[in-house]
């Protein structure tokens, strides 16, 4: 690209920018007495561009690796477990001012399936598996605490382009772990990394 065009290019894309703040803000505005952030607002970062499109009805999740009791659960095993609600903003590393929203998360305690299946002395991470083939690697220390498995968003099922029907809600820690389309937990005791965390980015993913 020559200077001007790229100058060019650049005013653009500050003009752009602008104008999505300011909609932003209107939107934000226009949002509930709680501060929540609208579906539609709500920004949408995925690493391909390939947006599963997963059913209830035919939904598994596979929890296995080095665990005593490996499970396949379905959407209906999932809803009947006890559940948390945590309201919690999920934050883009790349751009975490606009790339950011705040949502109520409904899910299964992360610490309760790892007591179901009982993982080996040496597991030391849980790896996320997308249905689009993305993968984050989690901490088991992390997991323990504060991890929920998704399937309820505001009171509603999860949109879509956010992860339906079942994903990852990691509250205090950036939004690539914060894995959609969730199909498999697999436990290990190998310092295994995900997608973005093979790329640099920490697996200690705490904002
Ligand atoms: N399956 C899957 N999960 C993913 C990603 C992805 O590419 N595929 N991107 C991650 C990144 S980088 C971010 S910031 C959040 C964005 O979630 P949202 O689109 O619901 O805002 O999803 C995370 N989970
Ligand atoms: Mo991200």
């Amino acid at each position: 690209m020559d200077l001007k065009r790229r100058r060019d290019f650049l005013k653009a894309l500050v003009i752009t920018s602008s104008i999505l703040v300011l909609g932003r803000l209107g939107l934000n505005l226009q949002s509930g007495s709680h501060g929540l952030t609208s579906f539609s607002s709500w920004y949408v970062v995925q690493y391909s561009n390939y947006t599963p499109s997963l059913s209830i009805s035919s939904y598994v999740l596979t929890v296995d690796g080095e665990v005593q009791n490996p499970l396949q659960l379905t959407y209906q095993d999932i809803l009947q477990m006890p559940y948390q609600e945590v309201q919690d903003t999920i934050q883009c590393v790349s751009l975490p001012s606009l790339l950011s929203a705040n949502v109520v998360w409904r899910g299964v305690p992360m610490s309760y399936l790892i007591e179901k299946v009982n993982p080996s002395s040496s597991v030391i991470k849980i790896l996320a598996y997308g249905a689009d083939g993305y993968v984050a690697d989690l901490p088991l220390e992390k997991a323990m605490k504060d991890v929920l498995v998704v399937y309820a968003v505001d009171g509603q099922n999860l949109p879509v382009n956010h992860g339906f029907p079942v994903r990852l809600a990691v509250p205090g820690w950036w939004g690539y772990t914060y894995v959609k389309w969730l199909t498999r937990l697999h436990f290990t005791s190998r310092n295994v990394l995900g997608y973005w965390e093979s790329l640099g980015y920490p697996d200690d993913a705490k904002k």
